[in-house]
Order: structure tokens, then C-alpha cells, then sequence
């Protein structure tokens, strides 16, 4: 049974043949319906000044599809960027799991890949103190595998029965609309303090996860458990993980709500820039795998997503590396309708019974459904597997896969060879034995709401805490309700006794609450996990950051050569800033690109900056506000500032002259950049936070 060729553009006639009209050449604009168009600046008229008339097909279909150009936006994870890439197995995991996919060695394997924040609208900033999604299609041999996850490994709730209460309390207030990507309100707050099951991932929120410097810097999670089935039936339970080879990084809260300004796209910009130059994100994915008897030894249910299993416990084993290689050529084609599925699983993986995990594999078929409009998604190219394709299913709303012939069902006899179901290769549930009364409960292994969260807590460093701490501050202060709060920094109190005091205090609390009645008593001797901290993780290169030179006429030429060549020898950026978008030379008289004009290019959209002024130039910046912004926010924001002599008129207008520290290095010569830009290596000067 043969396709015919379908094509988007241009009018096909019957055996697929392009008609060869004189109108319709590439350079003609046609109609949808191929006519070629006079005029597409004038709608039909009666009369120069006279009503537009009905009889436009011209203009009636403009309209009519400019109407319908938008689908509805998620419910969840609206705001999203997505890349192409593949993913190469390291090794054969055939010990674990039959999947085709982990069969052999090098095996690569075809993924798409969508980040997103969850609680804003699809037009919402980048930088929302939000969970990061981390969706990722892999198009293997056997059909599609979508790894759903995160870039934090656990969950708000443990049942999807809560999910609709736990999104609606996050998003904005149904009468008022407001605030839109932001859990800083009362609802949000007074849902979460009422819902102890929380508190880890609460831990997790309020850290800096949940502001990462760009989606190349965070790591991601498969969250629940799930199970890998080898040839011989065996069931391993194995957890998802994905590391970034860029090494993890974050922004500070201050900065975040100044890029949202800046710019709300950094995110995705910087996801595009970095695939465009090819600087290609890269993850590992590693599993922690254990069977059903070491999980029984666990205090904990492995089936309860509010839970990690600590690395420390079970190791992460390496078994292979994603590759983001290609932008998307259509965002609304690829990013906007990818349709992600739990339930899209191959033969060799199957789901666990986390309870979250079972409601989740009823959701995402049927958004699907409500967001593109029909059963034949999968038709859509970034949907659709790479693989061959035969079943019966046909018809619906915009099917653009048409069998011809008679045979619609199966049994048949109209064709021997005909697509047959195939116990061999076909997918096989794990067997595993259920029984149970049915009941509406849940496990009392599902009862500690408190360890885990302070175990994250312990497990951070001192500057983590205390961002910890200063996140719950600033959310509950935008909370009106004071009982919210106290109900919040009474769960606080199971958790540490120091993060609950302190937030009191941050708040002005009157009187500290009574500690939250747990359902299981908390233990505070959970062992500190270091893989739980980002700055314990952090990278020991400055590669794929960028550098902010803020510059003025006549800048060192030298200096800035030598920048250039050692901080793109180290695979970072550099931008030039200067007062003026264009006519920039340095004391050379050689031209200077820039790439942003002061006021367009704040230092938060820079992991490090250099000033880099003569006299005069440091003497007019003075005067302009952005200017000044730009050194004492990178100065605020913990960032290693590179200066000259000349520049310090402007530094001490910016109020950081006397504060200068070993994160503020005066640059000179070849060697003194150097010496910067290695130092840069530790992604901010964290001292200056705790002095
Ligand atoms: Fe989702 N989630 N989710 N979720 N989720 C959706 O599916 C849902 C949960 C996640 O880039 C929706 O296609 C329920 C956990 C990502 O397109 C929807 C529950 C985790 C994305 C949905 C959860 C996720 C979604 C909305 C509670 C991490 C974006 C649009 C049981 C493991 C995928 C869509 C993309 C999207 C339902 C909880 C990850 C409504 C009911 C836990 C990354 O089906």
C-alpha cells in the first residue's frame, strides 16, 4: 500500500504530480487553496472609502487562519524550549533490561527534549522560582520512550488525586489573575502549609534548583521509580537521573527578578546560542538500580515520589549521554506540540505502582487529546516514531496517514502477511502479583513528611542555607495572611529548629507556633548527602559562561585582546558593553563590536564582568544609572569583577571602592587575565556573601 507524497505547499494533483501553473512558481503568494494572490496590502472594497466586502476569500482566509493559530497551552509546564539531540549508550544493559535500546554498546538513538518552568503561562519570564521540567523523547528502534522528569528529583504530592489543588493553589488566583509564575501568594502558601507531604520538596524549592543559571546547568530526574525487565524476566526497580557536563549552576534570587526584566527569554536564548555556536549541552544518565528485597530495607516507600534514594546509599551507575545538536526549525511545529507521555514505554522498562506515577499515565493522553485537538498526534513529525509503524487505527481529525485497501481490523483474512500482534517482541507487562480490598488509603510507609527535608537541609552548604532561608522569607512576606506563615514556619520546626528561627525572625513572627503534629516523628540523623548541594558539585571550568566587558572610547586594546583570547581559549563568551550600540574603538583605533548598549545589557546577563574604562569613560558612566547598576549588581550578586585603574572613579560612585575583595582583581597584563579567568572557575566569590 503505497503513501502519496504529501505536500504542504502548492497544489497537488492527482499521482502526487505538482501542477505546472504560470502563477504558482515559489516566488507567487497563493491562497491556502493555491490561487495567486494580486494584492495583499488591500482587502476588496466597495469604493475607495467604502466597507470591506464578504465576498474577500482572500482576506476571509487570512483571517480565519490567524483566528485558529494558537492551540490551548498546557495546564502545566506552558512555557517551554525544546532542541533536538540523540542519546548514545555506553554500555550493553542487557544484565537489567531487554529494552532494544540498551542492548548494544554506542547504540544512538534519536531524542527530543523539552524544558520548561511549571506554573506560568506560555508568555511568562524565564527566571520564575519554579520546578524546571525535563522532558525528554527518545525515538528508538521500538517506539517512542519519553522520559517525563524534572530537575528536582522528588514531588509535592504523593497522590495524583492532589495534583488539580496543588496547580491551582500555585497559579494565579482565580478572581484576580495574579501573581502569574509565582508561588509567592497566599494560596499557594496556605495549600502547602495544610499538606505536610510537602515539606521535602518545599526544601527543594526554596533552594537555588529552582533558579538555575540556564537549562544546560541543571541536573534532571525520572522522580519515581520505575522497573527495568531483562530476557529472563527479572525486575529490577531503577530511578532516573541525568548530569550535566557543564557542571551545575545557579543564579541568586536578586538577579533572577532582574533578569526577568532583562530578559525573560535567558533561558531559552541561551540554549539557542549555545547549540548555534556548537557549544552542544551534554547530560550522562545514570541509574541507581536496586531490587524489590533491598527496598524493603529502606524507612522509606520507594513508591512515595516525596522520597530520594541519597547516592551515598545506592550509586548512580553511568550508562549513557544525551546530546542537544539541533535548534528546532519551527518552535510551534516542534516545542509547542511535542506530546509527551509517561505512558510511552517500551518493552524492557515498565512502571512502578508510586501511585503519583499511575495518575500520571491517565493525564498526559488525555491533554494531549484537549491541546492538539484529536487522536492523530502522533502524525505530527516531531510525534511520530522512527520506527516502522502497522496498526488499524484510522480516521479523526486531521489524519494525515491514510491506509487505502479494505482491511481495518485484525484478525483478518484479506491479507496473510498483514500486521499480526508478536508475543515475541511485543511489549509484556512485569508480572508483578497485586491483591488488596479496595479502599481509598494510603500506606503508612508513605507517613514521614520530615526526615528527607532535613536531610536536603543538613546536606547544603552554609550559603545554601542561608538562600534557603531567605526564599522562605520572601515568599510567606508576600503572603497577607500571618497565620499562613506561622502555619508554615510550624512545619519549619520538625525540619530544623535554626531554619525555623530564623525565618520567624526574617517574618517578625510575634510568637513562635507550636511545632506541626507529624504523622511519623522526623529523625535528624539521616546522614548529609553532598550530591544534594549545587556549590559542593560545581564545575571545575568557567567553559560555556559568559563574560561582560562594560567598555568606553578608547578602552585598553591590549587588555582586550588578551581577554578575548583567554577566555575564549577556556570555551566561554565574551560580550562587549559599551555607552553606545555602535562606533566603539579601543586605543588601538581598532573597531569594537558590541553586542549591547548600557542599558540593555545589565551584569545580570553575565557570569562575570570587567570594567574596562579610560578616565574620561569611567568619569561619564558615573553619571549614568545603568552604569552604575552594572558594577553594583555584579558586586551584590557575588560575581568576580575584573577592573582597571582608570575604571575606579565608577566603582566608588557604585558604592563598592571600600569593599573591594579577593573577588575584584585589577587587570594589568596577559598574566593578570589569566589569573583572573581561573579564578572565574568557581563561578562566584561567595565570601562576599557571608562578609
Ligand atoms: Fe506532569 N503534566 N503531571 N509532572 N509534566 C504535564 O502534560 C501531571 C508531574 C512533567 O514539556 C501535562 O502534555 C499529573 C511530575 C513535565 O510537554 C499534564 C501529575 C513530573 C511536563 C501533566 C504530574 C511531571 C508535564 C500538561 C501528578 C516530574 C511537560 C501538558 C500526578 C516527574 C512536558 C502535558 C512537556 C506536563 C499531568 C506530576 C513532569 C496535565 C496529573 C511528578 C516535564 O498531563
Amino acid at each position: 500500500m503505497s503513501h502519496k507524497p504529501y505536500r504542504s505547499h502548492g497544489s497537488v494533483a492527482k499521482g502526487g504530480e505538482l501542477h505546472q501553473q504560470a502563477g504558482a512558481d515559489k516566488k507567487t503568494l497563493t491562497t491556502q487553496q493555491g490561487g495567486p494572490i494580486a494584492d495583499n496590502q488591500n482587502s476588496l472594497r466597495a469604493g475607495t472609502r467604502g466597507p470591506t466586502l464578504l465576498e474577500d476569500h482572500i482576506f476571509r482566509e487570512k483571517i480565519f487562519h490567524f483566528d485558529h493559530e494558537r492551540i490551548p497551552e498546557r495546564v502545566v509546564h506552558a512555557r517551554g524550549y525544546g532542541a533536538h539531540g540523540f542519546f548514545e549508550t555506553y554500555d550493553s544493559l542487557s544484565d537489567l533490561t531487554r529494552a532494544d535500546i540498551f542492548q548494544r554498546k554506542g547504540e544512538k538513538t534519536p531524542a527530543f527534549v523539552r524544558f520548561s518552568t511549571v506554573a506560568g503561562n506560555k508568555g511568562s519570564g524565564d527566571l520564575a522560582r519554579d520546578v524546571r521540567g525535563f522532558a525528554v523523547k527518545l525515538y528508538t528502534k521500538t517506539g517512542n520512550w519519553d522520559i517525563v522528569g524534572n530537575n528536582i528529583p522528588v514531588f509535592f504530592i504523593q497522590d495524583a488525586i492532589k495534583f488539580p489543588d496543588l496547580i491551582h493553589a500555585a497559579k494565579q488566583e482565580p478572581d484576580r489573575g495574579f501573581p502569574q509564575a509565582q508561588t509567592a501568594h497566599d494560596n499557594f502558601w496556605d495549600f502547602i502549609s495544610l499538606t505536610p507531604e510537602s515539606m521535602h520538596m518545599v526544601m527543594w524549592i526554596m533552594s537555588d534548583r529552582a533558579i538555575p543559571r540556564s537549562f544546560r546547568f541543571m541536573e534532571g530526574f525520572g522522580v519515581h521509580s520505575f522497573r527495568m525487565i531483562n530476557k529472563e524476566g527479572k525486575a529490577t526497580f531503577v530511578k532516573f537521573h541525568w548530569k550535566p557536563k557543564q557542571g551545575m549552576q545557579s543564579v541568586v534570587w536578586n538577579e533572577a527578578l532582574k533578569l526577568n526584566g532583562a530578559d525573560p527569554d535567558f533561558h531559552r536564548r541561551d540554549m539557542w546560542d549555545a547549540i548555534e555556536r556548537g557549544d552542544f549541552p551534554e547530560w550522562e544518565l545514570g541509574i541507581q538500580a536496586f531490587d524489590e528485597d533491598f527496598a524493603e530495607q529502606f524507612e522509606f516507600d520507594v513508591l512515595d515520589a516525596t522520597k530520594i534514594i541519597p547516592e551515598e546509599l545506592v550509586p548512580i551507575r553511568p550508562v549513557g549521554r544525551l546530546v542537544l545538536n539541533g535548534v528546532v526549525d519551527n518552535f510551534f511545529a516542534e516545542t509547542e506540540q511535542v506530546a509527551f507521555c509517561t505512558q510511552n514505554i517500551v518493552d524492557g522498562i515498565d512502571h512502578s505502582e508510586d501511585p503519583l506515577l499511575q495518575g500520571r499515565n491517565f493525564s498526559y493522553l488525555d491533554t494531549q487529546l484537549k491541546r492538539l485537538g484529536g487522536p492523530n498526534f502522533t502524525h505530527i513529525p516531531v510525534n511520530a516514531p522512527k520506527c516502522p509503524m502497522h496498526h488499524f487505527q484510522q480516521d479523526g481529525h486531521m489524519a494525515m496517514k491514510n491506509p487505502t485497501g479494505r482491511v481495518n481490523y485484525e484478525p483478518n483474512s484479506w491479507e496473510e502477511d498483514g500486521p499480526r500482534e508478536n508475543p515475541e517482541t511485543g511489549f509484556k507487562s512485569y508480572p508483578h502479583p497485586v491483591q488488596g480490598v479496595k479502599e481509598r488509603v494510603r500506606s503508612e510507609t508513605f507517613a514521614d513528611h520530615y526526615s528527607q527535608a532535613n536531610q536536603f537541609y543538613k546536606s547544603q552548604t552554609k550559603i545554601e542555607q542561608g538562600h534557603i532561608a531567605a526564599a522562605l522569607v520572601f515568599e510567606l512576606s508576600k503572603v497577607d495572611r500571618v497565620d499562613i506563615r506561622a502555619r508554615m514556619v510550624s512545619h519549619l520546626l520538625n525540619i530544623d529548629k535554626e531554619l525555623a528561627e530564623k525565618v520567624a525572625d526574617g517574618l517578625g513572627l510575634e510568637d513562635m507556633p507550636d511545632a506541626a503534629e507529624p504523622a511519623m516523628k522526623p529523625r535528624h540523623d539521616l546522614a548529609v548527602s553532598d550530591a544534594l548541594s549545587i556549590l559542593k558539585n560545581g564545575p571545575d571550568s568557567f567553559r560555556g559562561r559568559k563574560v561582560g566587558i562594560l567598555m568606553t572610547q578608547g578602552g585598553d586594546g591590549g587588555l582586550l585582546a588578551d581577554l578575548k583570547s583567554v577566555i575564549e581559549a577556556e570555551g566561554a563568551i565574551v560580550e562587549v558593553i559599551a555607552p553606545a550600540a555602535g562606533g566603539l574603538k579601543d586605543s588601538n583605533g581598532k573597531p569594537v563590536d558590541v553586542s549591547e548598549k548600557v542599558d540593555g545589557g545589565p551584569s545580570v546577563l553575565y557570569d562575570a564582568v570587567v570594567i574596562l574604562t579610560t578616565d574620561e569613560g569611567a568619569e561619564s558612566l558615573r553619571k549614568m544609572p545603568p552604569a552604575r547598576d552594572f558594577v553594583s549588581d555584579a558586586f551584590a550578586h557575588c560575581k568576580f569583577i575584573g577592573y582597571v585603574d582608570a575604571a575606579k572613579p565608577l566603582m566608588e560612585k557604585a558604592g563598592i571602592l571600600q569593599d573591594l575583595d579577593a573577588g575584584c582583581m585589577k587587570l594589568t597584563d596577559r598574566a593578570s587575565v589569566e589569573s583572573f579567568i581561573k579564578t572565574c572557575r568557581a563561578l562566584r566569590h561567595w565570601e562576599r556573601e557571608s562578609a
